[in-house]
């Protein structure tokens, strides 16, 4: 993409609590371009989506209209009042309301180029409706709707952000979690769903974070900042990298899970580009191997000043990036580029975008619990209205092993 005029529209989409609180931090940015206001969040359960909206109605400033944004932003989904934290029930909720759901988005969103998803893996609302909805909007919208939508959505590109539970969460936070994963990456039938899914896990992040103090800010400010970057990527002239490199390749190779690696305001006065990027690689969202990884993406972000005295340019970052790659023995599918930011100074952004690593170290935190529970919920409604049976259950893990076995180092 050359022109300005020709960046990427970006629409977002989260769904449940823990979705709907990192979404609303989208609307605390000074600016944040390529997704404008596109922001919609939904919830099975009215009064959090008020909790989110009033979130959101903080970030605007006042002069905003509650009952606008509710309009607007807001949509609440399926007659059940909360999923009791069963991922069957958050996605048979949005079953129910599947129309409804597609007719906001459209009304909302149309002309977007790509949807970033976003909902916690833990929970049953968001973890259970998003993969559900990404399968939908690619693979299956209702006859009703019209011809117009099926030929964007069948273009447009979705990618997704999961939020792994804390390690010391109760097991069914992280039996959700596992068939999350699994139905992020995999539909039903076994094919690739979203088309990457980008990963990052709370107690992981929140040992990196400075204030440690159980909050979710923090963690949540680091998710919203990878994801500008990320998206800033797209909207330059001077980049090279857009959403469809990110997902291109990766998926080519069947190796499209993502972890954000990032390092901020580093002094690009002082510091070696190579150096910074081995900062961001230090500061991965989920635990994993840096020597695994398959696919990666570089994005430095850098005040126009530096860029245009020619202290740091694209060839530089792409060296950089290839020196940072022998570094570390790997010989992946990459790129590398630079997006200006505003301003003067000498601070300098990084991301690394670490893909089709080896998921174990993630996955042994959960997987225990996943076993333990999938014995007993398999067969069974999780005290809601929605049974997950044997065989679904079943396809979950086929499909998981099936991505992971590649892509295990
Ligand atoms: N990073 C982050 N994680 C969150 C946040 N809120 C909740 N979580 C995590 O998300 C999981 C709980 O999911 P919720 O988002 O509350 O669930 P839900 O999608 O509303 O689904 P229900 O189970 O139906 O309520 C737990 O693992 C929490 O640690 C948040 O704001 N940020
Ligand atoms: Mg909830």
């Amino acid at each position: 993409m050359a022109a300005s005029d020709t960046f990427t529209r970006w629409s977002v989409i989260a769904s449940g609590e823990g979705g709907g609180r990192i979404a609303s931090q989208f609307f605390d940015r000074a600016e944040n371009p390529g997704i404008d206001e596109r922001i919609l969040v939904m919830n099975t359960n009215r009064s959090d989506l008020r909790n989110t909206i009033d979130r959101l109605q903080e970030h605007i400033g006042s002069g905003s209209d509650e009952e606008q944004l509710m309009n607007t932003h807001a949509l609440e989904f399926g007659s059940q009042q909360g999923a009791g934290n069963f991922f069957p029930n958050g996605e048979a909720c949005a079953l129910e309301d599947l129309d409804r759901i597609v007719g906001d988005i459209q009304d909302q969103m149309s002309g977007t180029d790509a949807f970033m998803h976003i909902a916690t893996l833990g929970g049953g609302t968001g973890n259970g409706s998003i993969p559900y909805l990404i399968d939908q909007f690619k693979n299956g919208l209702p006859d009703a709707q019209s011809v117009d939508v099926e030929d964007w959505m069948e273009s447009v590109i979705h990618a997704a952000f999961g939020v792994w539970p804390y390690y010391y969460e109760q097991p069914q936070r992280h039996f959700n979690a596992v068939c999350g994963l699994s139905r992020l990456l995999r539909t039903e039938d076994g094919t690739q769903n979203a088309g990457m899914v980008l990963l990052g896990a709370n107690s992981h992040l929140e040992a990196a974070s400075d204030d440690g103090n159980g909050q979710y800010d923090s963690i949540n400010g680091a998710i919203i900042e990878a994801v500008e970057l990320m998206i800033g990527a797209g909207r330059e002239t001077r980049s090279v990298i857009d959403i469809k490199d990110y997902v291109t390749i990766p998926s080519q190779m069947d190796a499209y899970h993502f972890t954000p690696a990032v390092a901020t305001d580093l002094d690009g006065s002082i510091f070696e580009l190579e150096y910074m990027l081995e900062q961001a690689a230090e500061n991965t969202f989920v635990p994993m191997d840096v020597e695994t990884t398959r696919a990666a993406y570089a994005i430095v972000r850098a005040p126009e000043s530096m860029i245009d005295n020619g202290e740091i340019s694209e060839p530089d970052v792409y060296d950089a990036f290839r020196d940072w790659t022998d570094s570390h023995g790997i010989n992946v599918a990459g790129q590398a580029s630079l997006t200006p930011k505003r301003g003067k100074g000498s601070d300098v952004d990084v991301l690394l975008l670490l893909g089709g690593f080896d998921l174990d170290p993630l996955l042994d935190h959960s997987w225990d619990d996943f076993e333990m529970l999938g014995e007993s919920l398999a067969g069974s409604n999780g005290g809601g209205e929605t049974d997950l049976t044997h065989a679904e259950l079943d396809q979950i893990v086929t499909n998981l092993e099936e991505y992971t076995d590649p892509n295990a180092g």
